[in-house]
């Protein structure tokens, strides 16, 4: 079943520290080895020993349209024909600037990057510059990408592997970033008033999808924003997930609260190495070439990825019943999770966000990293190779997001709702022993 895939992991590890680009796709937490893909069409993923998969990670995220939508296979065949970089200002990225204030009328500036992570950090390096302040509070679990700052308590593969603050990150950056639980804001309060006028920036997923899939609890995004008002502290909302996933405008439209500066990665490059950052443009302008806070990119707006986020950003736009499919798709899908669970006397919780699902092993509510960490690991683990024996693809950790995309039909649900009332006997019968 997975011959070729443990040839090719072999020989990836030679070279490639534990096989894989990144320790989030490395099956630590399921264990077994990792999957290597050959070509994915819609939510079909075929891996290299020709078994077929219905996708839930997405490429964690991008792939809200599903895989090779051809609207982004024609855009990036005819861009790349015309180079594939130039280092030199072209339309697109003007054109992806535009497009990205219509669909997110809050920005009135960005800056192109090259992925999550390059947002997340610059977007601090602005906010510290645009304040003259020095410490930022990021919450517990949340995941911002792998920079210096955000090493702290942080979430998805961090989380995963136990390793929530990772050795290399210098006391001195750690001192700066302070960390609070999600959902709670009385300790963020606490923290500003402990650090009166040194809070550059709260930044945080305004959904959380990096201790599975967390909501914000009603009032909690408004009072971060009343408590940045009043302490002169800039807030970031951490996008890069849920942006253009949850609605066009993503957590800003869907929670009416607004950001002094947005992150993006993900969707935005529709499965290319692309990241922003933006917003209000009093703190943009602080930024080089207008501002003394430097950030630059040598692939940073590169035309074959503009092209390839164009394309998709242009059709979730222009179709906006894009998103009340996607919200139908996934009910469905949270109904039969939970009917099956029922059925069967699991102890579980639910949390979802649109096309962003979470699924907890434990009693809820889950409303943070703690209570997310009572998920009972063990049975996720079973679980998912046994969805694996079925032909559906979870992420493999319990403290990732699974995504829907709109490439899913029903025949995709009902097939991954009957998995799951396969697998399920299996896992019981499996742990009663
Ligand atoms: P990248 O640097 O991986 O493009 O983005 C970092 C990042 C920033 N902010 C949020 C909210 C994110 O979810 C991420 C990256 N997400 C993980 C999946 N949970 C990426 C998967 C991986 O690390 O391989």
């Amino acid at each position: 079943m997975f011959e070729k895939t443990e040839q090719l992991f072999n020989r990836a590890k030679q070279f490639i520290p534990g096989g894989v680009n990144s320790p989030a796709r490395a099956f630590k937490s399921v264990g077994g080895t990792p999957i290597f893909f050959e070509k994915a069409k819609g939510s079909w993923l075929y891996d290299v020993d020709g078994n077929q998969y219905i996708d839930f990670v997405s490429s964690w995220g991008p792939m809200i349209m599903g895989h090779a939508y051809e609207p982004v296979i024609k855009a990036v065949r005819e861009q790349a024909e015309k180079s594939t970089s130039f280092g030199a200002p072209t339309e697109l990225e003007t054109q992806m600037a535009e497009l990205v204030t219509k669909m997110v009328p809050t920005i009135e500036k960005l800056r192109m990057v090259n992925s999550g992570t390059e947002a997340t950090m610059s977007a601090i390096r602005v906010a510290r510059g645009y304040t003259g302040r020095d410490k930022i509070i990021k919450m517990d679990g949340n995941f911002h990408g792998h920079g210096d700052s955000f090493l702290i308590k942080a979430g998805s593969g961090a989380m995963t592997l136990g390793e929530p603050n990772s050795p290399g990150v210098t006391q001195g950056t750690a001192k700066d970033t302070l960390t609070a639980p999600y959902n709670d804001a009385d300790a963020v309060e606490k923290l500003l008033n402990e650090n009166k006028n040194e809070i550059a920036a709260i930044i945080l997923e305004p959904v959380a999808g990096n201790s599975g899939c967390i909501p914000p609890n009603d009032g909690y995004l408004e009072r971060l924003r009343e408590l940045c008002d009043e302490h002169g502290t800039v807030l970031i909302f951490d996008e890069v997930m849920c942006g253009f996933r949850i609605a066009p405008g993503g957590a800003q439209q869907v929670y009416n609260v607004v950001a002094d500066l947005v992150t993006y990665g993900k969707i935005i490059g529709a499965g290319m190495p692309v990241g922003a950052f933006g917003g209000k443009a009093e703190i943009m302008d602080v930024v080089s070439p207008v501002g003394p806070v430097y950030q630059s990119g040598t692939l940073s707006g590169n035309p074959v990825a503009m092209a390839a986020g164009i394309a998709l950003l242009s059709e979730l736009y222009k179709t906006p019943a894009i998103y009340e499919e996607l919200e139908h798709k996934s009910m469905q899908l949270e109904d039969g999770f939970r009917n099956i669970f029922d059925k069967h006397g699991i102890t579980y919780t639910i949390n979802r966000v649109g096309s962003m699902i979470g699924v907890f092993f434990c009693e809820g509510p889950v409303t943070d990293a703690e209570s997310a960490q009572k998920t009972d690991v063990e049975f996720f683990r079973r679980l998912f190779h046994e969805m694996l024996r079925e032909g559906v693809y979870l992420p493999p950790s319990p403290f990732e997001a699974i995504f829907v995309s709109n490439a899913m039909d029903q025949d995709m649900i009902d097939r991954t709702i009957t998995a799951l009332e396969n697998s399920v006997p299996r896992v019981l019968e499996a742990t009663k022993n």
